[in-house]
């Protein structure tokens, strides 16, 4: 495959931003080979600046769940942008994307968007503080929100797959007021929750962990968390960045009937323009400035375009069995994919919700970030390696997850599960 004109375009970025990439993932370092600069995209599809082709199953890290430049999507920016593009002040598209996004999750009754999953989490737990006068939250070994500083302990995606234990530069009394336990384990859960000592908040969850790779949650998990947080008048924060509109139109939420009292999103309700969310119940957010006292703002929060975008995202996702075809196509993918590694591989685990999952090369059950951590990422990166050179772009990392869409052609998925097993057989030489 050429890839020269990414190189030099690498050799230039590097030169100019940190590793060449505005997040660290894209770099492409725990899987050994350098990044492919994307010029464009289209449904499935995504074609590098020299022309190379690769069927997507980024889709950049979750937002397009309707593939690329859905026609939709592109015809409400390209509408929203010939009136302009920012106005730093309330627009209709904020009301029309704040009722869809209150009418699909139950347990919304009030949202502020902003510009970033990260801004939505750390402003939730702001909020969470502020509501309960208490300091302390609990979150998960390798489950990821974003990179506030609360967040950075023991956190998932590049934090894990960098390798890097928290961050230099959060300072220590910031650390110390964030717990982080092992997720899928009730009995820790529980002893730390009802932890006098401990001045708990809240606790932040991935309802369905995506950071250390896809990791469901275990049997009874959100419900035993969802039991304690309310006994204990602890807030809980349902993390749907990944999630929201993912796992289902009404998010993990309604998938598993648990009823958060705040949900941060990202991700799909911006239709892959930068747009988070917080949100929850009207007595909560009713603390956030100008109403009350907890203070959150943003220049571009409520951006016309992003929103517009989020909208026509959503309002395409309420098609008719729109989630019931990607959960068919999911489920033949995943046992494609099942059989192909049962058949080359020693020993690989298949995490999956719905039209999510993570391929680890290492033995099974994976409930948490321990058990995740015993997969083989070199292994992982020869595997990716050689999918890119076929044409299949996958996450850059052992610990991400890899997301279909509805743009996904059972020829694609086909062609997917080909090059899957022809990289398999190379592994064996
Ligand atoms: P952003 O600030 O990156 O928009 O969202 C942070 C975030 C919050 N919560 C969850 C559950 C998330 O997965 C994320 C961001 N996800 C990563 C990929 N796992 C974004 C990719 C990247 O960092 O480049």
């Amino acid at each position: 495959m050429k890839t020269t004109t990414s190189q030099a375009l690498f050799a230039e970025a590097q030169r100019l931003i940190p590793g060449g990439v505005n997040s660290p993932v894209r770099a492409c370092k725990s899987v050994g080979c350098d990044p492919r600069f994307i010029r464009r995209a289209s449904g499935s599809k995504i074609y590098d600046v020299d022309g190379n082709e690769y069927i997507d199953f980024v889709c950049s890290w979750g937002p397009m769940i309707l593939g690329h430049n859905y026609p939709a999507i592109m015809e409400a920016i390209r509408q929203t942008m010939a009136d302009g593009t920012s106005f730093g002040a309330p627009c209709p598209q904020e009301v029309e994307l704040a009722e869809l996004v209150t009418g699909a999750l139950p347990s919304v009754d009030m949202v502020r968007f902003v510009s970033s999953g990260t801004e939505a989490t750390m402003s939730a737990v702001r909020l969470a503080r502020g509501y309960t006068g208490r300091k302390v939250i609990v979150k998960f070994d390798g489950c990821y929100h974003g990179h506030a500083d609360s967040f950075l302990v023991k956190a998932g995606s590049g934090v894990i797959t960098l390798g890097i234990p928290g961050s230099p530069g959060v300072p220590e009394d910031i650390v110390r007021n964030t717990v982080s336990i092992p997720y899928n384990n009730e009995e820790i859960l529980e002893k730390t929750l009802r932890d006098a000592s401990l001045d708990i908040a809240c606790v932040i969850v991935e309802p369905v962990a995506g950071n250390m790779g896809v990791v469901p949650p275990a049997q009874g998990f959100l419900a035993k968390l969802r039991a304690l947080t309310s006994e204990l008048g602890i807030v809980l924060i349902f993390d749907e960045v990944i999630t929201g509109f993912r796992v289902s139109y009404g998010g993990a939420q309604q998938k598993f009937g648990i009823m958060p009292d705040l949900t941060c999103l990202g991700k799909i309700i911006g239709g892959g323009l930068p747009v988070g969310a917080y949100g929850g119940k009207r007595e909560i957010m009713s603390l956030i400035s100008p109403v009350g006292p907890v203070y959150q703002a943003g220049t571009l929060s409520g951006n016309p375009l992003a929103m517009a975008a989020g909208a026509a995202t959503l309002k395409a996702l309420q098609a008719p069995g729109f989630y019931e075809k990607l959960e068919t196509k999911a489920t033949a993918f995943a046992a494609g994919l099942q059989q192909l590694a049962d058949k080359y591989l020693g020993e690989a685990t298949l995490n999956r919700q719905g039209s999510v999952m993570t391929l680890f090369f290492g033995p099974g059950p994976i409930t948490d970030f321990d058990s995740a951590m015993k997969a083989d990422a070199n292994l992982y990166g020869k595997f990716y390696r050689s999918m890119l050179d076929l044409g299949i772009y996958l996450a850059p990392s052992q610990f991400e997850a890899m997301f279909l869409s509805s743009a996904h052609s059972d020829e694609d998925l086909a062609r997917t599960l080909e090059m899957t097993e022809r990289s398999f057989k190379k592994l064996q030489n």
